[in-house]
């Protein structure tokens, strides 16, 4: 063990790797902890953490009745989603970040990072937390090790990651071989808003983050890692790391295909990901399985299709909205062994959030008595962090080491009006495409102004790594010879009718549109040819016990040439953002389509 460790009381003999060792003593140089404790991610150690977070109030125990092992989390009001704003890419270039990107030169992200660390964990403890990105023994999984002083975020990393002896013995093994891990360090800080900043640093495989205790900012294997590291860690490797869900779709013939759909923060991934089959699909045998409701790593195999691992092992899911109708697998998962985040609670100390059902809270998400005036009982992006194993429809194939053979993928955003519920990209340019040209309203789950309508490439807006007009080259890439590329679609559970009503019921019945394009992908189903894809009529899809209004039925399925026209001269501006950069094959797509648009 490295000599500067020792000058900390240190609970481990730290790791056999040498490079792990120098840098958690560096770091412990830098922070000055009072104690370096290396995770095991045993219960033994899960459940001592707890019991200190219990004592410090930061964890509070729910109706141990309903809800077994369970806790409550209140952050800092001013700590409650990601800040793309305090979010940086530090490539030597800026250009190599590009326009989608904040930018700041490395050395100088250094020097602000580490002046901000400097002697941060004084009084505090300094976990060492090694983690594996994807099921332990997958060549498509990588590793990282996250620095933090928050037990929070440990018991969190817990369960989103494979984490501990076993994730530590593969990075000492990868290590020995010359392999590297993606280093994360992370502090609470003073969770002041004034001095919070998330920093990548792709090229050194570093993560640096300061200021905030909240998911996507302070568990690193998530975005930090599992999408904006491993983005540009994809590009030089060949595949690709992306904002998907991944669902398996099991037809009564017994036959399961897999989807992986990219939609923006906060528009239902985990709710398609454990979709329930609608009651007439259910008696016909058709099942959904679960893989992912997140993150989706996808590389190419020997036969050409694209294979997906989901890297994480948990859901850090959305709490409000779901509920017995719109998540009926989800509300089964967190009945245990669950972290809440700003929920409110029952009288009888439940979790509640808006949407879950008729009662009213006692106490809102900030502990104080309920009072309507004060804004919603839990936090518009409050959250559960729970194991994947607890999913009722978890599929077994999530944890075979080859990933899963990917059929469809799905872009999807919010859109009000326009956008028809589905349309199928005529090849795989067109897909990459209308994959960067999706459009979304913003959401809770990132502060800033709600509804909002964005454009937000394959859902990737603040989470790719590096410059968008590489982005789109790095996937027009996967179309070479031998290739057997997914068929690529875009879905839109939104649109909303004259009255502000959504037009389409959504959750169990978007199996629908998923049947539809399994039929596609086997030739087996009809469409409509239009300029901007290929579309299905209202008798192609199965409607059957839907009660669908006449202006559904027509608005749902309708190509409006007027209205794509606008959106494509928008589309057209959006690409040319990237200058150069852009590939000319996108270009060459967009301006095909607005010609067919303009005739
Ligand atoms: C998330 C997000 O937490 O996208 O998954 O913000
Ligand atoms: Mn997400």
């Amino acid at each position: 063990m490295n000599a500067a460790v020792d000058l900390f009381k240190t609970d481990s003999q730290g790791s056999r790797l040498e490079a792990l060792n120098a840098w958690v003593a560096e770091v412990a140089a830098l922070t000055q902890p009072d104690r370096i404790h290396w995770c095991d991610g045993s219960d033994t150690e899960n459940a001592a953490l707890v019991r200190q977070m219990q004592a410090d109030g930061s964890l509070l125990p729910l109706n141990a009745d309903t809800h077994p092992n369970s806790w409550l989390h209140r952050s800092s009001p001013s700590d409650v989603a990601r800040v793309e704003h305090l979010t940086f890419v530090c490539t030597p270039q800026q250009e190599d970040a590009g326009p989608n990107n904040h930018w700041m030169a490395p050395a100088e992200a250094h020097a602000k990072m580490d002046a901000l660390f400097a002697g941060c964990m004084r009084g505090r403890t300094l976990y060492v937390v090694p983690y594996c990105m994807g099921p332990i023994d997958s060549p498509l999984a990588r590793c990282g090790v996250e620095i933090t002083d928050s037990p929070y975020v440990v018991a969190n990393m817990r369960i989103m990651t494979r984490m501990g002896a076993a994730a530590l013995a593969r990075i000492e093994r990868e290590g020995e071989a010359g392999g590297a891990f993606v280093k994360g360090l992370h502090s609470i800080g003073e969770l002041d808003p004034d001095r919070r900043f998330i920093m990548h640093f792709p090229g050194e495989l570093t993560i640096k983050s300061y200021g905030s205790g909240y998911g996507g900012n302070a568990l690193l294997g998530k975005k930090c890692h599992a999408l904006r590291i491993a983005s540009h860690q994809a590009r030089s490797e060949g595949w690709l790391a992306e904002h998907m869900l991944i669902v398996g779709i099991e037809n009564p013939q017994g036959e399961t295909h897999y989807i992986a759909a990219a939609f923006p923060s906060a528009c239902g991934k985990t709710n398609l990901a454990m979709l329930i089959p609608p009651e007439g699909y259910r008696q016909a045998g058709w099942k959904v399985w679960t893989i992912g409701d997140d993150i989706c790593w996808m590389r190419p195999g020997a036969d050409g299709r694209l294979y997906a691992i989901n890297p994480e092992a948990g859901f850090f899911g959305v709490a409000p909205g779901t509920s017995q109708k719109s998540n009926p697998n989800a509300l089964a998962s967190i009945g245990r062994d669950t972290i809440f985040t700003n929920v409110a609670v029952t009288e009888d100390n439940q979790p509640w959030w808006e949407g879950l059902d008729k009662r009213t809270p006692k106490r809102d998400w900030q502990g104080r008595s309920f009072d309507p005036v004060n804004g919603p009982a839990a936090h518009p992006n409050s959250r559960f962090t729970v194991s994947a194993r607890q999913c009722p429809s978890y599929s077994p194939r999530a944890e075979d080491p080859q990933g899963v053979p990917i059929s469809a993928i799905v872009f999807g955003g919010r859109r009000a009006s326009l956008v028809p519920l589905v349309f199928e990209a005529r090849d795989w340019t067109h897909g990459v495409l209308v994959g960067a040209a999706m459009g979304s309203e913003t959401t809770a789950a990132a502060t800033g102004a709600v509804g909002v309508m964005r454009r937000d490439p394959m859902a990737m807006k603040p989470f790719c790594g590096y410059n968008f007009a590489d982005y789109f080259a790095h996937w027009l890439s996967f179309d070479q010879a031998g290739a057997k590329l997914p068929k690529i679609f875009h879905v839109n559970w939104f649109r909303k009718g004259d009255d502000g009503q959504f037009l389409w019921p959504g959750f169990g019945d978007n199996l629908r549109v998923l049947e539809w394009m399994i039929k596609r992908v086997k030739g087996q189903a009809e469409a409509v040819e239009t300029p901007i894809g290929y579309l299905p009529d209202a008798d192609t899809l199965n409607l059957q016990d839907l009660s669908l209004s006449d202006e559904a039925r027509v608005k749902l399925f309708w190509f409006d040439q007027e209205g794509w026209r606008a959106e494509f001269d928008g589309i057209g501006q959006f690409l040319a953002e990237f200058g150069a950069r852009t590939p000319q094959a996108l270009k060459d797509e967009q301006r095909r389509i607005a010609a067919l648009l303009a005739g």
